[in-house]
């Protein structure tokens, strides 16, 4: 039996856990207790990657799919020489711009696959890069753009220094926290008001979070309309920092014509927080000591979400919470990123324009509410294959139903994957992916987001099961196939500059030992380098917290500012004040949710996190007694775009005129038993498929406070019986 330390990569606090294995097979994972950060703490998701690790509904071995809808197993040799034969007659035919690439959240925790994927996507020359992003973070992308000129320049909010803590649309008891990875966030939050300060969360529902601290309910949607009277009356009352601001920045007096019309008493029936709160707050923000605000999904999804990532940082920037300790913070990796950022080209927003909708592209990746009509439209640069890695946008991306139907008109579809989810279902073949159990791995994208700067490297626990490979080597391999050149991969043009391997384990050795903290390839003895993280298993911390203090140096705006009024703004602003109310008969706002046992659409196939857990909609009081619901029975929610059937909680931590769906379910997988067999329904087939919906300036999906109706069904209830796997029909995997 041996014992190997590594870190999760499920969520971002990148937990510390400690792998058991005999001959080969992981027989257990425990939270690591030498980790200096998570000292011990690993969620129930993590302690399940067992489960999935050695989980029978895997994909082992590449499958092909059969034209009866099954799937046969077949070899590397014939999957990637078929692959790589149809990519290039597709090529020769309509171009690179003819093939896709989407890559889902788990892609992100891998160092070597986003990376990998961009060098292929851009040695074929195509523009459909499709990413998670856009149902997730790029709305803060894009505003880090338009304020910093960087998009990749995303503040943390200080938690251990700070004394007032405004969250906007984040549920960190349960979500472990997101473009911050904090460890233990759960004492950290507590942290704050044990030192005398607050922590205030503005939430459509009573959460964990809103629970354990002070909840603010917000209407669904209604973050730019509070923020813009936070503004107007910290400038109005005289609350602003002003010198610290004309230090920072410029486009103040702009900003402040540009909220004068929105007082709390004009603002309160969009924000649904009455004027006095509103007032009281901005006072308590701007006169504590250090403040921020901090926003995460719940102010990404909505019709205005760049505006309101942007409004954040207005905010923390006129109190003079910018780049401050206590305030936001911007977070330095130990690797030079800002400079591979800049020489790899990656860090772009609105270089280029879609062809459905125009959007900017944001980090080089176009909104994924799109795919379906750019699959589905004729003309040049039609989109018409399509490679998804990691991802399973079938149950995640907006109009989830006109996706699945575009798919079937691909002419080639292929999934790497753990499984057969959704997406994988509609695959030509489905490819077999490592967990992260079995790649070794460095948190690269995460580093400059740790509050305690921290460092850390791990090698594989368990060798691959099957046939399973990394999916760097499966593109590697593809690539080489097609022909499409090695030196034309960006790592690989990046590593060749460099003077280096083009190995992803090479890259990271040669960036950490020439980075400011490196060994300087020997001439700084003790300095970093991959040997000195692989002798120190738990990871090394780097410092007590991130530097402040050295915006004007990382802000790549010319004029070295941040930018508080720039026109796309100011266009937005215009657009929120004249949106259209939604339809009187859509009486309802829906939104979502995270739980505790669940992660996206993909950790449904582990019995020890299904056993209790089933799909429901959860209503308030006094909704249901309205619209005639009672608990236990089945509702039909319908959109302007679909409906769905789910049975009724009622709870009053839900604001009235609100419905809550968390996402992510409704399984019809080839693969997954468990998770076929836990019933629920996909609410994304509620939100748009029309890019006219999409949010303007990131293609955000409109994925929260859609207007819905609710109506009763019946008694019965659509769930299945989570605990076991049936013994039904199960599509031919042949694993
Ligand atoms: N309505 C609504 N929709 C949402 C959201 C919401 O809040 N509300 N949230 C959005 C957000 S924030 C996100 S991030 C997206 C997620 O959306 P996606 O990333 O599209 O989907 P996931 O459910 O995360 O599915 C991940 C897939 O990757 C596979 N997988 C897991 N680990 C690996 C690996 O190491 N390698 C490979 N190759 N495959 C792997 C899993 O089996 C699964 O099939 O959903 C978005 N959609
Ligand atoms: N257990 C668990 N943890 C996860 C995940 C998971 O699926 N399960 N997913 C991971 C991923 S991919 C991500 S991106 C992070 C996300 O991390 P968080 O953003 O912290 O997670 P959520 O729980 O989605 O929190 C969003 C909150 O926004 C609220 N909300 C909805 N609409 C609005 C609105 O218009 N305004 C405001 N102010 N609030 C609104 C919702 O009620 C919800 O409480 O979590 C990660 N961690
Ligand atoms: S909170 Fe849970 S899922 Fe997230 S990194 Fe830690 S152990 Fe993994
Ligand atoms: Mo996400």
């Amino acid at each position: 039996m041996a014992k190997a330390v590594t870190y999760c990569r499920i969520c971002e606090p990148l937990c510390g856990l400690t792998a058991t294995v005999e001959d080969g097979v992981l027989t257990g994972i425990r939270a690591d207790r030498e980790h200096p950060l998570s000292r011990g703490f690993a969620c129930p998701k993590g302690i399940a990657m067992t489960e999935v690790q050695n989980d029978p509904d895997r994909v082992v071995h590449p499958l092909r799919r059969r034209p009866d809808g099954g799937f046969e197993r077949v070899t590397w040799d014939e999957a990637l020489g078929d692959i790589a034969r149809r990519l290039n007659a597709l090529r020769r035919e309509h171009g690179g711009d003819s093939i896709g690439w989407y890559f889902g959240n788990p892609a992100t925790f891998s160092y070597s696959h986003p990376l990998w994927l961009n060098g292929f996507m851009r040695a074929l020359g195509s523009p459909h890069l499709y990413s998670a992003g856009s149902q997730d973070t790029n709305s803060r992308f894009a505003a880090s753009a338009l304020l910093y000129g960087a998009p990749h320049l995303v503040p943390l909010p200080d938690i251990e220094r700070t004394d007032f803590l405004l969250i906007l649309g984040a549920n960190p008891l349960v979500s472990h926290g997101s473009l911050v990875s904090v460890p233990r966030i759960r004492e950290r939050l507590h942290g704050v008001v044990k030192r005398g300060g607050r922590v205030v969360v503005g939430d459509p529902r009573r959460t964990e979070t809103a629970r354990a601290f002070e909840h603010l309910p917000i209407a669904p949607d209604g973050d730019a309309w509070l923020l813009l009277s936070l503004l107007n009356v910290i400038f109005e009352d005289g609350l602003a920092d002003i010198d610290t601001c004309v230090r920072q920045a410029r486009g103040l007096a702009a900003l402040r014509g540009l909220v004068r019309d929105f007082p709390p008493e004009r603002t309160a029936p969009n924000s649904g927080v009455p004027a006095d709160v509103a007032r009281s707050l901005a006072h308590d923000l701007a006169k504590a000591p250090r403040a921020v605000v901090y926003g995460r999904t719940g102010t990404c999804l909505g019709r205005h979400a760049t505006l309101v990532a942007f409004l954040i940082d207005a905010v923390n920037a006129v109190t003079g919470n910018l780049d401050r300790p206590g305030g936001a913070i911007f977070g330095e990796s130990p690797l030079p990123v800002d400079e591979i950022v800049k020489l790899s080209g990656l860090g772009t927003y609105g270089r280029t324009r879609s062809r459905i909708g125009g959007f900017p592209d944001v980090l080089g990746t176009f909104p994924a509410g799109i795919m379906a009509r750019e699959i589905t439209t004729p003309g040049p640069g039609r989109l018409r294959a399509l490679i998804v890695s990691a991802g399973n946008p079938v149950l995640s991306v907006p109009g989830a139903t006109a996706l699945d139907a575009a798919l079937d008109e691909l002419d080639l579809l292929v999934c790497i994957d753990l499984y057969v989810s959704e997406t994988g279902r509609k695959a030509d073949y489905v490819l077999p992916a490592t967990t992260f159990l079995e790649r070794e791995d460095f948190p690269l994208p995460f580093l400059q987001n740790y509050l305690t700067p921290y460092v850390t490297w791990t090698e594989a626990v368990v060798p691959p099961r099957g046939e399973a490979r990394q999916e760097w080597e499966v593109i590697d391999e593809l690539a080489g196939r097609m022909r499409l050149g090695i030196g034309a991969l960006a790592p690989q043009r990046l590593a060749h500059r460099l003077g280096l391997r083009p190995s992803p384990r090479a890259m990271v050795d040669a960036l950490l030992r020439a980075s400011a903290h490196g060994d300087w390839f020997g001439l700084r003895p003790g300095g970093l380098s991959l040997r000195k993280l692989q002798r120190n298993p738990h990871g090394i911390v780097l410092g007590d917290h991130q530097p402040t203090g050295r915006l004007r140096r990382r802000v790549t705006h010319r004029d070295r500012r941040v930018h508080l009024a720039p026109d796309e703004i100011v266009t937005e602003i215009e657009r929120l004040r004249n949106a259209p109310p939604p339809p009187a008969d859509l009486p309802l706002r829906l939104i979502g949710l995270r739980e505790p046992r669940s992660h996206n659409s993909w950790m449904h196939n582990a019995p020890s996190l299904m056993r209790t857990r089933t799909h429901a909609a959860r209503i308030s009081p006094s909704d249901a007694s309205r619209y005639g619901l009672a608990d236990g029975t089945l509702c039909e929610i319908a959109s302007a775009h679909g409906s769905i059937r789910l049975p009724v909680l009622i709870t009053d931590d839900v604001t009235p005129g609100v419905v809550v769906v968390p996402h992510g379910w409704g399984h019809e997988g080839g693969g997954w038993r468990v998770a076929n067999a836990a019933g629920g329904a996909n609410v994304n087939a509620l939100a748009s498929p029309d890019p006219d919906d999409l949010e303007k300036l990131a293609g955000m999906g409109h994925l929260t406070a859609i207007p819905v109706r609710v109506g009763p069904l019946g008694r019965e209830s659509n769930t299945g019986d989570p605990g076991s796997p049936p013994d039904g029909p199960v599509p031919d995997t042949e694993n």
